[in-house]
């Protein structure tokens, strides 16, 4: 029996699928992984203002700030070179969008993100470009590598094994999508990216269309994990276009992870997808066990487990 059916009939795949009933247009926020600060704090700002894009900004300024996340923003584990590199992306429900790569220094990657799609006639501005603008923008420069994340790179230095997979344990990058209160989509997705990269590396979260994407004529979908493989498929905007087509978000995040899982050796990593559509309808779905999300819509938030592919 496929590894798929077998999910089907064992009701392994449900908890995506089964929950994928929203029909109305309600405000509503997803996040990748256990990030119930986040989505709920993104719920407050839509409830506030009423705008989807700022509930995105404001889910990701959570693990932005917090010193404990060592996946995204401040206290993010940093390169092999050890700087603590920063890639963000945004979108909105009029197809505009942001993003910064390889920015140093910043505590809110997001939100620079925002000012870039907001302020400047482009996309996306990296490194010190992005820097200098940050700066100009009145953003403060700080450091951004804690205690704990440098203990943790001079720990990893001793061998210095570079693996250019990401570890298939819990990720914290964070992704999200919302609908705002008149019912319009927007995306972010903010990371320190990949623990001990090579200096220079930038992953999918900073990629339009890569780790986010949203039209508002069909929804938005996000994506997590080895960003390598996200770019290679440009699986944002393939769900997009898969719901475009007719499929549900959870059809969508299947064929998308298919696409991966057809191509390339996926035992080998991880990679999870979000999709959410103008109904409020969501779906999930990884190569591995493991991932998960939150979402908060009528002010309750609860973590789900996503359906996966591999055992
Ligand atoms: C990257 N996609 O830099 C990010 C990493 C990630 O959960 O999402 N980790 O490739």
């Amino acid at each position: 029996m496929k590894r798929r059916q077998f999910l089907q009939s064992a009701g392994l795949m449900g908890a995506a699928s089964t929950i994928s009933t929203g029909q109305s247009s309600e405000p509503i926020i997803i996040a990748t992984w256990k990030n119930e600060a986040g989505t709920k704090a993104g719920w407050d700002k839509i409830m506030q203002t009423g705008k989807a894009l700022d509930g995105v900004e404001a889910g990701a300024w959570v693990p932005e700030a917090n010193p404990e996340e060592t996946t995204v923003g401040y206290g993010g584990y940093p390169d092999r070179d050890g700087h603590v590199t920063l890639d963000a992306c945004i979108m909105d429900h009029l197809g505009n969008a942001g993003s910064v790569t390889f920015l140093e220094g910043i505590m809110h990657p997001i939100s620079v993100a925002r000012a870039v799609m907001e302020k400047t006639p482009h996309v996306m501005l990296s490194g010190a470009g992005a820097l200098q603008f940050a700066l100009s923008q009145g953003f403060k420069q700080q450091n951004l590598l804690t205690e704990k994340s440098k203990k943790a790179w001079e720990a990893w230095k001793k061998e210095s094994k570079y693996e250019t997979k990401v570890n298939i344990e819990r990720h914290d990058t964070i992704g999200l999508l919302a609908l705002g209160k008149s019912g319009e989509i927007a995306g972010a997705c903010s990371t320190s990216g990949m623990a001990f990269k090579m200096h220079g590396r930038v992953g999918d979260s900073p990629i339009i269309g890569g780790a986010v994407f949203c039209d508002d004529e069909v929804g938005g979908a996000c994506a997590t994990g080895l960003g390598e493989f996200v770019m290679k498929t440009l699986g944002s905007f393939l769900i997009v276009e898969f719901m475009r087509q007719g499929m549900s978000p959870q059809q969508a995040c299947e064929a998308a992870i298919m696409r991966i899982v057809k191509r390339y050796k996926y035992q080998e990593f991880q990679v999870g997808y979000l999709a959410l559509n103008k109904k409020g309808e969501y779906g999930a779905y990884s190569i591995q066990k493991g991932f998960n999300f939150t979402i908060t819509k009528n002010n309750v938030t609860q973590v789900i487990e996503s359906g996966y592919y591999m055992s």
